[in-house]
């Protein structure tokens, strides 16, 4: 039997996941990770971003995504069926009219990097974390007809790290770039392009994080394009369902490194990767992804937007729908707290089991780096009636805060949650999940594989094969022994830190407001 692989390439590196469904047994065969700053260090990269003078900019290398992807394909095993992936949203790269020739005759004998160079006009790509755009985004809401019609076109207001208002900025700032642009990819459609060796589609889930799409409708809005830059309908790849099979591992991949002709399946971003990777293919649960950005997310059976603004809907790798609240300031804000105060993971964990829930009334927005949710382009920490200098509290409130912000802007997708599934690199930590079920006063369950997002990955694979091969798999099935939760994780919400939470909630709301009025 084949087994199905799964990439993922996030902020700070990427990720791959075999899996094997051969009978009931069913498990994760092989995994590898790599991480952008200490194993490909020539690119320069801090945490998977390149250097910028100006904090509002972040970039990142599309040679770096495919130098890496080469390094993973020599390792992926031999026997792979299909592969899929997930990549962070949002990020785009942008090919010259040379790239489709370039794509078509890639050298096995030669390195993917040496030969693909040329096919970039931009050397640097916008990611996610780029809140460079404000100005781009009113130009094009009002275009729109103001936020309500922005979000109730695409899904979402227009932000920042979003795909429309990135290119925008670039057609403005360098015309003759954007003139010599034949095609703009997402992080995800360009390394599915990679494998394929020829220009593949975005998916509607991936789709849907540009500002450019007609979420009901599932088709480039063109009202959308029009405000966003001129002649932008031809740059951009088709729109296709996340199970398309957009061709076989090119002859580059099979000839190099002994692979076979598998199945390359569209990718999509790693959110509507991970609620696959977390089970989340019926109703009344969502899951918290704790990673470079903390996300929250789950199923929607309607297309719709968050009235307030501050969140957004995606099409699912399933053909429905999903919600999503995602804040910036997630792992790194941590980490940082974590070292501010001299702390390893087991300290950080410590500070919150020796704090009360509601920290005696202080509270921190922990707005380190520029955030999205809401958004604020100065950075810097808030604190209110807590001391810079006392590590545990300052522990406690950063917890406290991106919990009670992912609640907070997750009410409008109106779930009455019945569980959580937590994934992320800090869900590993059962104090921060105390303070999640006691904030959402849910049940939070750890799951039996972590990295959510590549585990999505290959069941996409799995699930796009069977139907390739005219085997419609029900999801349940598809997820079944890989991404249910684990029983024996589960964390309780404490009836009385819940009390405390739901008050809290109301002071950290005016603590929020207040701060956004006056930055
Ligand atoms: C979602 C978002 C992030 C990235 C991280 O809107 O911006 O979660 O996808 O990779």
């Amino acid at each position: 039997m084949p087994v199905y692989v799964g990439l993922d390439s996030s902020t700070q590196g990427l990720s791959a996941i075999a899996i094997s469904v051969a009978g009931a047994r069913r498990e994760v065969v092989w995994q590898h990770r790599l991480d952008f700053d200490a194993d490909l260090p020539h690119y320069g990269t801090r945490h998977g971003v390149l250097p910028n003078d100006d904090p509002l900019v972040a970039r990142s290398s599309p040679l770096l995504w495919a130098e890496a992807l080469d390094r993973m394909m020599a390792l992926v095993p031999k026997d792979v069926g299909a592969i899929a992936g997930s990549a962070q949203q949002h990020g785009s790269v942008y090919l010259a009219a040379t790239a489709a020739a370039t794509l078509a005759a890639l050298d096995s004998r030669r390195p993917l990097v040496e030969q693909i160079g040329g096919m970039f006009v931009r050397r640097e790509s916008p990611t996610w974390m780029d809140a460079s755009t404000r100005a781009e985004c009113d130009a094009i809401t009002a275009a729109l007809g103001g936020d309500d019609a922005a979000a109730r076109l695409t899904g979402s207001r227009v932000f920042p790290r979003f795909t429309g208002p990135q290119i925008r900025k670039f057609a403005q700032a360098e015309p003759a770039g954007y003139a010599r642009t034949d095609r703009i990819h997402l992080v995800s459609s360009y390394l599915a392009s990679l494998l394929a060796g020829a220009q593949a589609p975005i998916d509607y889930g991936d789709g849907s994080g540009m500002n450019l799409m007609d979420l009901r409708a599932r088709a480039w809005a063109r009202a959308a394009l029009e405000a966003t830059a001129p002649g932008l309908a031809a740059k951009l790849p088709p729109l296709a369902p996340a199970w398309t099979v957009v061709g076989t591992l090119a002859p580059y991949w099979t000839r190099r490194y002994g692979l076979p002709a598998a199945r390359v399946i569209a990718f999509s971003g790693d959110n509507p990767c991970s609620l696959i990777g977390t089970g989340l293919v019926g109703a009344g649960r969502i899951a918290i992804s704790l990673g470079t950005s903390d996300t929250l997310f789950g199923p929607l059976a309607e297309s719709g937007y968050d009235p307030a603004g501050y969140a957004h809907v995606f099409g699912a790798p399933t053909g429905r729908y999903m919600g999503l609240v995602c804040c910036r300031n997630g792992s790194l804000a941590r980490e940082r707290v974590r070292d501010q105060y001299g702390l390893d993971w087991e300290g950080f964990g410590r500070a919150l089991r020796a704090t009360p829930p509601g920290n005696g009334g202080a509270m921190m927005l922990p707005w380190f780096e520029p955030e999205a949710t809401p958004e604020v382009a100065v950075m810097g920490a808030r604190r209110f009636g807590l001391d810079a200098d006392d590590g545990p509290a300052n522990v406690r409130a950063v917890v406290e805060a991106q919990m009670l912000a992912l609640a907070i802007h997750s009410r409008w997708m109106g779930v009455a949650v019945a569980a959580i599934h937590a994934t992320g690199g800090a869900a590993a930590n059962r104090d921060i999940l105390q303070v999640m079920a006691d904030v959402h006063d849910a049940a939070v369950y750890q799951l039996p594989v972590g990295n959510s997002a590549c585990l999505g990955a290959a069941l996409r694979a799995y699930h796009a094969d069977e139907r390739a091969a005219g085997r419609d798999v029900p999801w349940e099935e598809i997820v079944a022994g890989f991404a249910e939760p684990l029983a024996a994780t589960c964390v309780r919400p404490v009836p009385a830190h819940v009390a405390v939470y739901r008050e809290m909630a109301q002071k950290y709301e005016a603590f929020e407001r207040e701060q956004i009025a006056h930055p």
